[in-house]
């Protein structure tokens, strides 16, 4: 980043998986960024004071504020900041490849981690009466087959290299390992998924997905 540019500002939760896509996608770009925790669990949900849904009308971190401009919802953060700083990229060159990236982050930010956000688990738990066992049974059963297509997917894709998608890291591998560290944080067990604990420990010798780990953040407990 130039120094005319205005300072990146990453509104995020040191636990949420989407905001640790945006982290590392920051990481791997090398951009500098101002971080605003927004605690989902303090003071009643910071997610829901005014400041913030005047940001961000869904009350979901991650935004990402560049100057004037907000943007939410990670896979559009990560884009655009691909688009507006072409170096060290994280969506390949061929159309197939980006189409790859985009199956498998999607497959990941829309499929399995919605199922397990916070707000649906408290919706389980209060409204609709489920006990803590009914609730883990829900999150083990859709990480389970989120997992396990996923699996699948990356063992029979040709596409498959050293990361999700060839041999740098895209935008898949930023969420890839925030996914599995919620599978962890929920007591999967992940012996069952050896492709993606090999991309995920690719991964984890880079730098930036070190740097944007929940554990790192200024507001982890
Ligand atoms: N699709 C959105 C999901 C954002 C999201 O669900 N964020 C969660 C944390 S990972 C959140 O803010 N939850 C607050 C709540 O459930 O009240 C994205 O990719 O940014």
């Amino acid at each position: 980043m130039d120094a005319s540019s205005p300072q990146l500002v990453l509104h995020n939760y040191f636990r949420s998986s989407s905001a640790y896509r945006v982290r590392i996608a920051l990481g791997l770009k090398g951009l500098p960024f101002d971080y605003v925790s927004v605690h989902l669990n303090r003071n009643g949900g910071e997610q829901f004071q005014p400041d913030f849904s005047g940001r961000n009308p869904q009350q979901l971190v991650p935004v990402l504020s560049d100057g004037e401009f907000d943007v939410s919802q990670s896979l559009a953060i990560i884009e655009y900041l691909d688009e507006a700083h072409p170096g060290a990229p994280l969506m390949p060159a061929t159309a197939q490849a980006r189409a790859r990236v985009r199956q498998l982050s999607l497959a990941m930010a829309c499929d399995i981690h919605p199922l397990n956000n916070l707000r649906v688990l408290k919706y389980l738990t209060g409204p609709m009466g489920l006990d803590e066992g009914a609730k883990n049974a829900w999150i083990s059963h859709w990480h389970s087959i989120g997992l396990a297509a996923l699996e699948a997917e990356l063992v029979r894709d040709p596409q498959r290299g050293r990361y999700c998608v060839g041999d740098a890291p895209t935008m898949a591998d930023c969420c890839l390992v925030p996914q599995l560290f919620a599978a962890r944080r929920f007591g999967m067990e992940m012996a069952p998924f050896p492709a993606l604990l090999a991309i995920e420990a690719a991964c984890l010798e880079l730098p930036a997905f070190e740097q944007a780990h929940p554990g790192r953040q200024p507001d982890s407990e």
